[in-house]
């Protein structure tokens, strides 16, 4: 390299150390605010991580300075919000007011959320290992659009996680990893702060070498990045070969504690350790105390050469990486190395004396160049602007919209009568979409963790293929071999497969879910899976909620129901979640018919401003279809219910059931009729919806907000009498429908499943567990007498 060069670039170094350094303390200063000079109104702690910023700020300058191209996305590591937030700040992305009111509403949240920070968020983190695994599987959204050129080639990003060294621990991460490995997932960087601490103390050592040796298993490069260049200066100098040792072989406790005690100590432990290592003891005494302490601690991910030439190397490749960043959780802050300093906060003399050491100005805490030369300042405000990641590109683009299919389309599929179950009718509706030929058809992507055939997706994948990026015919096929499912792997495929993992069928879920505003490209992404199994992956679930992705969920077949299938499938609580879960509309429907309109109703959900995810709790229990007359079921079923059978003004008594125990309700319905006819009988397709909009309408009458009085179950159960009483009956827990009594202050008896099930058919299963018409018949006589 030419003199010049090699100047200016340590010049930028030099500039770029300056500039971390401002990162850190506007980190440190941001939590420090937020927890010693705002005015609590509540006494309680606000929090923050200024150890697991400052173990961070290194790393995050070389990315975010350099490294990082507007195209990559990146899901920092949570407890790093500060740090991030102030890289924002910087780059004129996030204002001062939300630095300052980090933690409280409306400012900087405490972990970067894409949903409630104003700044340039591109995946929610919180809840460890989950942004891990979501980096992979935007990466394989990139490929699936870039396989239909909808991203360019040169458009496609690098998906990068910023993790702390615990989040190891998540096994989430690991199912994350299998799948990416079968679906060859590429640009993808998982770049671990590797402090050896957690939460509550140092991290054992025993699983040192293992994880590069986990990586290195399912094809991913692992690039250690332990030592700096200092170190490696120094450890090729006589004596530093048994330092380097020192270090390599010293428990990590050990290592922590010396680190925090600082020069003296390490220059009293090294000497004792290496005592008859002559030129090492001359190494350890040409350093003074304080650089003893920084060249023993400034490991690799504290130094941005070391850090940027990994980056710029690993640049030239889309193989997906974990890099090893060694650090010390807290560098450089009074509990460097400290076990218990995950939540350490700094004193007021201590934040004044890391502000003094630094140069920041007293009273000009909140702007990062305080105390800098103008010559300084100007190459600083340089170095920003030139970063790659601050150009001026719109990083939320909006994609365009697409005509979605009309109710009345679907419906078709699912025409006749007879007798059907609300799967074979989701199944029928898919097949259908999957012989469109519009552009909704084609964005139409499912997804399932091992049970695409056995919920009824097998004909939409049979005509529209599996997604993979290297093509596989399917060999039954091929050899002739008869086979109810074609299992052809295209990268035009429709259908993502999923090994059994409910957690990467959430993540996938959120990552299909997000390519409007991450790629511009509106996907309608359709997951399966069976019922109980969605608490398998809750947080996952959760997670992809809290972004504001959207998708339908199919979960089938659910609740007693599945009889045969045994108690440990059959799923209780999952209405009950289902309405608990912001962000997600849930649905049992009955009918065939309900379940098309609400297909098509999602479909228009995932894509509405406004809208959201569905939840649709189906069933394989065949029933018999009802007889429409009217329309009024349709915008009942959107709503959340609708009477199946009217009741007549003045009603004492009214049955309330969802989803597969209609011919319950409906037998017992009938039986009341002969002594009772003014009886009647309501279809809730939506304990959820009706929930929301009767919680919703209550407050919009306190708050004096919004025109409406009445919701729409107010409205339902106004023909009733005031002293009217109400069976409800639901497979699942009672509690979603029992909620129905306080609406208009009517006696409720709640039918539903509260113990776990066991193997039988519906006849043992339903008198066994109350849900039959007799049931139905006692909770009735119970009421009106
Ligand atoms: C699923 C989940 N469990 C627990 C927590 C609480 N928690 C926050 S950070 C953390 C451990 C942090 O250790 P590490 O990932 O090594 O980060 P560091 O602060 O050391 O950089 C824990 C347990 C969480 N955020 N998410
Ligand atoms: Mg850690």
């Amino acid at each position: 390299m030419a003199d010049g060069s090699l100047t200016a670039k340590r010049q930028e170094i030099a500039l770029l150390r300056r500039l971390e350094e401002r990162i850190l303390w506007l980190a440190s200063w941001t939590i420090h605010n937020a927890n010693h000079l705002r005015e609590s109104r509540d006494g309680l702690k606000v929090g923050g991580h200024q150890a697991s910023c400052a173990s961070m700020t290194t790393l995050m300058t070389a990315l975010y300075m350099k490294a990082l191209r507007p195209k990559d996305r990146v899901a920092v590591k949570p407890h790093a919000s500060p740090v991030f937030h102030a890289i924002q700040h910087l780059f004129g992305r996030q204002s001062l007011e939300n630095l300052q009111k980090f933690r409280s509403m409306g400012g900087a949240q405490s972990y970067p959320s894409r949903t409630k920070d104003v700044d340039d968020v591109d995946f929610s983190t919180g809840s460890v290992g989950l942004g891990v695994a979501m980096t992979a599987f935007a990466s394989l959204a990139q490929d699936y659009l870039a396989a239909r050129g909808a991203v360019k080639p040169e458009a496609m990003g690098r998906m990068i996680s910023l993790l702390g060294d615990a989040e190891l621990d998540e096994g989430n991460i690991y199912e994350a990893l299998i799948e990416a490995c079968k679906h060859d997932v590429r640009n993808t960087w998982w770049i671990v702060d590797y402090n050896r601490q957690s939460l509550d103390a140092t991290t054992q050592d025993r699983m040192f070498t293992r994880y590069g040796e986990i990586f290195e298993a399912a094809g991913w490069k692992v690039e250690t990045l332990k030592w700096s260049k200092r170190q490696r200066e120094a450890f090729a100098r006589p004596g530093g070969e048994a330092l380097k040792t020192w270090i390599e072989t010293a428990p990590n406790d050990l290592y922590a504690a010396l680190s925090y005690q600082g020069g003296a100590a390490w220059r009293e432990r090294l000497a004792a350790d290496l005592a008859d290592d002559a030129a090492a003891l001359k190494l350890i005494a040409s350093y003074k105390d304080g650089d003893l302490a920084e060249l023993m601690t400034e490991l690799g991910g504290h130094c941005l050469e070391t850090l940027l030439e990994a980056f710029e190397n690993a640049g030239h490749d889309d193989a997906p990486r974990f890099f090893i960043a060694y650090t010390v959780k807290g560098l450089r802050l009074p509990f460097q190395g400290h076990k218990d300093n995950h939540s350490g906060l700094m004193t007021p003399t201590q934040i004044a004396e890391l502000r003094d050491r630094l140069g920041v100005v007293e009273g000009e805490e909140w702007d990062p160049l305080s105390g800098l030369s103008a010559a300084e300042r100007t190459a600083l405000k340089g170095l920003i602007a030139r970063a790659p990641f601050a150009a001026d590109v719109d990083r939320r683009p909006v994609a365009p919209t697409i005509a979605t299919p009309k109710a009345d389309e679907l419906l078709e599929a699912v025409a006749g009568g007879g007798e059907q179950s609300t799967q074979a009718a989701f199944g029928k509706v898919m097949f259908e979409i999957a012989r469109r030929t519009d552009e909704f058809a084609g964005r139409v992507v499912t997804t399932s963790p091992d049970v695409t055939v056995s919920t009824n997706l097998g004909g939409f994948v049979n005509r529209r293929g599996v997604f993979h990026r290297r093509a596989h015919e399917d060999v039954f096929k091929r050899r002739r071999i008869p086979s109810a499912q074609v299992w052809s792997m295209v990268e035009t495929g429709q259908h993502v497969e999923l090994g059994i993992a409910e957690n990467n069928l959430f993540i996938v879920l959120a990552a299909l879910g997000l390519t409007a505003p991450l790629f511009g490209e509106r996907l309608f992404p359709v997951g399966t899976l069976y019922d109980p199994f969605i608490a398998r992956g809750l947080d996952a679930l959760n997670y992809a909620c809290y972004q504001d992705a959207r998708f339908l969920l199919v979960a089938t077949p659910s609740g007693l129901t599945l009889a045969p299938e045994g108690g440990a499938h059959q799923s209780i609580n999952a209405p009950v979640i289902g309405m608990a879960q912001p962000g997600l509309d849930t649905y049992e429907p009955a009918f065939a018919d309900e379940t098309a309109v609400l297909m098509a109703h999602a479909f228009d959900r995932i894509q509405n401003p406004d809208g959201c995810s569905t939840y649709l709790r189906l069933s394989t229990r065949v029933i018999a279809q009802p007889e429409r007359d009217g329309d009024a079921w349709r915008q009942g079923t959107i709503d959340g219910a609708y009477w199946l059978k009217a009741p007549a003004p003045g009603a004492k008594l009214a049955v309330v059931y969802s989803g597969a125990l209609a011919p319950e309700a409906l037998a017992a319905f009938e039986a009341l009729t002969e002594d009772m006819p003014e009886v009647g009988l309501l279809a809730v397709t939506s304990a959820d919806v009706l929930h929301r909009d009767w919680t919703a309408s209550g407050r919009s009458r306190w708050t004096g907000e919004g025109a409406r009085v009445s919701s729409t179950i107010e409205t339902l159960l106004s023909p009733l009498d005031r002293d009217a009483g109400l069976v409800t009956l639901t497979d699942g827990a009672p509690l979603a429908l029992s909620w129905l009594g306080s609406v208009r202050g009517q006696r409720v008896r709640a039918l539903g499943l509260e113990v776990f099930g066991q193997s039988g058919d519906l006849p043992d299963l339903y008198g066994e567990y109350r849900l039959d018409a007799d049931a139905v018949l006692d909770a009735c006589a119970d009421l009106l007498a």
